[in-house]
């Protein structure tokens, strides 16, 4: 019976330590909110393609990948990302460099 009580108690002493570690997890992927929406670029789109989850879209410069201002195809991190766009829509996006191209992860309607 004390090994279950010692047992119980130190369950009880590592889950506030576990989600401790998890909220430092999920700061260090956002390392903040503000920074994120600094690098939003504006856009046109001009193809969008569901099937392939990829976008073309005319950029203005993309300061954080150091590129000017041109048409290009990009991957979509997820297709729920395409589901409202069309060719023509005005955009604001966020965009990372991966091994395997150039990842649109945030789509907003621009203003
Ligand atoms: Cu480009």
């Amino acid at each position: 019976m004390k090994t279950i009580t010692i047992a119980t108690l130190l369950v009880a002493l590592a889950t506030p330590v576990r989600a401790q570690q998890k909220a430092d997890d999920h700061a260090a992927h956002h390392p903040a909110a503000s920074a994120a929406a600094a690098d939003m670029v504006e856009g046109e789109i001009r193809k969008v393609d569901k099937a392939a989850k990829k976008l073309t879209i005319k950029h203005s410069e993309i300061k954080n990948l150091d590129m000017p201002p041109m048409t290009m195809v990009f991957q979509v991190k997820g297709a729920g990302l395409l589901d409202t766009l069309k060719t023509g829509d005005k955009i604001r996006f966020a965009v990372q460099k991966s091994d395997t191209g150039f990842v649109v992860t945030d789509i907003q309607a621009a203003k």
